[in-house]
């Protein structure tokens, strides 16, 4: 039995594999099992094949005397693996033949793996996609996260609200693509005190915790796409250390012994379902600090294992922090050289100024992490100490270049001062990191402008971009096989690992036979969705509409109301306007919303009452239907993606970092109405403006009507079909017998003052809406341009983000096995 990594793959070997696990594992038989336990015994088949690997890659002298790349990310939207891994390992078709012959369908099989979703959304998937291109170009790499027991919540809904319930993602019988580290496990303190003491006649502090609590790694492979190599994904799991309290033990008192175990535990219960904002609570905190301390022994151990110096820390380990959310990897690091390995401070801040890197991926202040001075103190007093030592120094630094301005200082100083202290996570990051970056050009432009301008000018050049990208395998060749198969029969099979070459697609963008192709093969795809929407919503679609496509977190900056609003202008304008003429069109939204968040909770009560009337108006007939696709996931990204004519990418400008849904959509041959926001103005760079409909007030002019003061009512009384359009919110339309019911959106939009210039873009996105409609009657003019979206999107393959980052960041060399 073998994995292409290691020579052919030999089928008997592989079935007697899956069959003994079937037994031997999974405890049933031949006869008995169902589907769920032959994916169980067929996953784990295969999962060992690569464990293999992973450890060959772990031992490699080569890979120990390069340099690697840690990526601390508390977040990895990984999604299904087996798929995925089957594709990277080359045996995808093996496989479906061997299972065949065992009288299962692979394709089945594989509906059977839940999503690890153990992220929220953007910054989550892109550590998911970094990982995979990092490992497919073989660079040497570890991903670091957290073995979270409840992942993301499940989203149902109850008369069109949002329920969430938990989501145990390993199941009962745990998730086949993960194996048990015990020997690389890792104690971590909390709390307690600080000591001095002396020693050789130096006076020292020491840390002693009050609690300690074990880390124990989880490892994923990481299937490098047709290479031998098998990178970590190292998650950790929060236990109790046994025996947890021997003396409550002893004196029988169980239940109090059984409580340290309970709290233990709760560390790595369940993943924070914020997206872009999150209270103080400590909790958080101690995730955060148990996944640092854990992940920085463990690189402190593989870099003494290898017999490297300490000095030499930063030629040997990079360590990428996504987002602020590792930051307190910084003191913990000086902590260790520092209070451990009896280094000078001086020499400490030169390995770990030289050794970490930051990047940003939000602006908006509310995400900005900051966290109470007073909680630092209490969890981790070492650390706090550590913290005021490094802003010391810096704002020596700070004086130096600004002597006499005490406001550069208040702005800059790592603690915010005021009632409540705080301390400012993406300062101290940019204090402690050699490069900081954000993740799309006009992103990482305002980085310098607005966040940190200072920084800027005190830190030339360490102020960086890197566009973000998604991996071609899993959105491009695993979701979209025919697509896929069309490309390859023009250009060759090559283009997964160098995604320009689809550039090659675009001579044929005007040949007839392959636009029939290209649209037949989105029709295929289409149907594929509608199927799924009709077993699994009972709603019926006609595959001939335009499917019209928004998937992402909601929040009020990505605007899902605005794209309500247009709905609710079409359903108007078929109801009220006799000239008013459209292609029929299906408008899908998928999105969970924070549980705290009510707006961005109303909004999907909105979207599900609105699609409830309209679906069934006889008025409307298949012109237009509404639908809201529920637990929005990886793999549910997979079957909606490739379907898409029209991808929504409608924040307001300034707001979205970069987002990558819209490379995704782009790159499966959707076209873009979107604003000029994050990676949207590279798309428009790469397709043209010919092939994107790009709408709104753009950055400037967003600031500029601020500044003179926006008022969302001069919108709505000179517009009326915007008037029509939110009025319709008001009555009793879309909640017979309870009117009012979605007035909250409207009321946020007029009274509230539509912080995010819905309805001064309003206008505009309806025009470019109806650009499109006018576009899509033209089908051949419709599918070059879907064809060239697919051609000129090429450079958002995150094998050239990690290129980009590897280049300009962390200076590495790719090492083949
Ligand atoms: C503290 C709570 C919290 C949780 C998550 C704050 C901030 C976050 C993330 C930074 C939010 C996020 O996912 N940002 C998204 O990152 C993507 C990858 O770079 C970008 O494509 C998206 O534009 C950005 O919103």
């Amino acid at each position: 039995m073998k994995s292409k990594q290691t020579g052919s793959f030999d089928k008997v070997l592989f079935q007697e594999s899956v069959k003994k696990h079937l037994y031997a594992t999974y405890a049933t038989t031949f006869e008995k099992a169902d589907k769920h336990a032959w994916f169980l015994a067929m996953g784990t088949a295969l999962a060992e094949l690569t464990t293999c690997d992973l450890l060959c890659t772990e031992h490699d002298e080569k890979i120990r005397n390069a340099k690697s790349v840690n990526y601390l990310s508390l977040e990895f939207l990984i999604g299904r693996l087996t798929g995925n891994n089957l594709i990277s390992m080359g045996v995808y078709q093996q496989v479906a033949e061997a299972m065949e012959e065992l009288g299962q369908n692979l394709t089945d099989l594989l509906e059977e793996e839940r999503d690890p979703s153990l992220g929220n959304g953007g910054l989550g998937r892109l550590a998911a996609c970094f990982m995979d291109s990092l490992a497919a170009q073989e660079f040497p790499t570890v991903g670091y996260g957290l073995h979270y027991e409840y992942g993301l919540f499940k989203q149902s809904f109850d008369h069109g609200h949002q329920v969430e319930t938990p989501d145990a993602w390993r199941g009962v019988e745990g998730y086949p693509w993960e194996i048990a580290r015990p020997d690389l496990a890792q104690e971590i303190g909390f709390y307690g005190h600080v000591e001095t003491y002396q020693e050789n006649g130096k006076e020292k502090r020491r840390w002693l915790p009050g609690m300690t609590v074990k880390a124990m790694p989880w490892d994923m492979p990481i299937v490098g796409y047709e290479s031998n190599t098998v990178y970590p994904l190292r998650l950790w799991e929060c236990q109790a250390i046994a025996p947890f309290s021997l003396e409550s033990f002893n004196n029988g008192n169980y239940f109090e012994a059984q409580h340290s175990l309970i709290d233990a535990g709760n560390i790595t219960k369940v993943l924070y379902p914020n997206d872009n904002h999150e209270k103080g609570k400590t909790l958080r905190l101690m995730q955060q600090y148990f996944h640092s301390a854990a992940s920085i022994r463990d690189i402190l151990r593989r870099h003494e294992e290898a017999g490297h110096t300490l000095a030499s820390l930063p030629k040997y380990e990079t360590i990428q922090l996504n987002d602020t959310h590792p930051t307190v990897s910084i003191p913990e690091l000086m902590r260790i050289l520092i209070d451990e390995k009896e280094m000078e401070w001086d020499d400490a801040w030169a390995i770990c100024s030289k050794t970490f890197a930051y990047t940003n991926h939000t602006l908006l202040p509310e995400a900005l992490e900051t966290w109470d001075e007073s909680l630092i103190q209490r969890l981790l007093p070492r650390h706090m100490e550590i913290i005021y030592q490094i802003n010391y120094l810096f704002l020596k630094e700070v004086r130096e270049k600004w002597p006499g301005d005490v406001e550069k200082q208040r702005k800059l100083s790592i603690i915010q001062e005021g009632f409540h202290r705080m301390v400012r996570m993406a300062n101290l990051c940019v204090v402690g990191s050699y490069a900081v970056n954000g993740v799309a050009a006009m992103h990482s432009e305002l980085v310098k402008q607005d966040l940190f301008p200072e920084f800027n000018v005190l830190y030339p050049g360490k102020l960086q971009n890197v566009t973000n990208g998604i991996t071609p395998r899993r959105w491009l060749k695993f979701c979209n096989p025919e697509l896929s198969e069309l490309i390859s029969q023009k250009i060759g099979s090559d283009w997964p690992t160098q995604l320009d070459q689809l550039r090659n697609i675009a001579d044929y963008a005007e040949e007839t036979e392959f636009q029939k192709a290209f649209m037949q093969v989105k029709q295929a795809n289409k149907q594929r969705l509608a199927d799924w929407v009709e077993q699994n919503m009972d709603i019926k679609l006609d595959t001939q509409a335009i499917f019209d496509v928004q998937i992402k977190r909601l929040h009020e900056y990505k605007r899902q109301h605005l794209n309500v609003l247009h709905i609710l202008s079409m359903y108007h304008r078929l109801l009220h306007d006799s000239d008013f003429e459209m292609e029929p069109r299906v408008v899908f939204f998928a999105a969970k919303a924070a549980p705290g968040y009510y707006l961005a909770k109303e909004i999907i009560y909105a979207v599900n009452k609105i699609a409830e009337k309209i679906n069934h108006d006889p008025r409307i007939g298949n012109k237009l239907k509404v639908v809201f696709i529920p637990d929005y996931r990886v793999s549910i990204a997979e079957i909606i993606i490739p379907a898409a004519d029209v991808s929504e990418q409608i924040s307001t400008a300034g707001k979205e970092a970069s987002g990558t849904g819209n490379m995704k959509l782009a790159l499966n041959g959707a076209l873009t109405i979107g604003t000029m926001d994050g990676a949207n103005v590279e798309i428009r760079e790469e397709v043209g403006d010919d092939n994107i409909y790009i709408f709104g007030l753009e950055v400037d002019e967003v600031e500029q009507l601020k500044r003179s003061g926006y008022n969302p009512f001069d919108y709505y009384n000179s517009n009326s079909l915007l008037k029509a359009s939110l009025d319709l919110l008001l009555g009793e339309e879309f909640t017979p017998g309870e009117p009012g019911k979605l007035r909250a959106i409207y009321d946020s939009l007029l009274d509230g003052g539509d912080p995010y210039f819905c309805l001064a873009d309003f206008e505009s996105y309806v025009k470019a809406h109806e650009a499109m409609d006018e576009q899509y009657k033209d089908t051949a003019g419709w599918a070059k341009k879907a064809i060239l979206n697919t051609a000129l999107v090429g450079k958002f393959s995150s094998d050239r983000s990690i290129q980009d980052y590897v280049n300009n960041i962390w200076k590495l060399e790719t090492v083949k096995r």
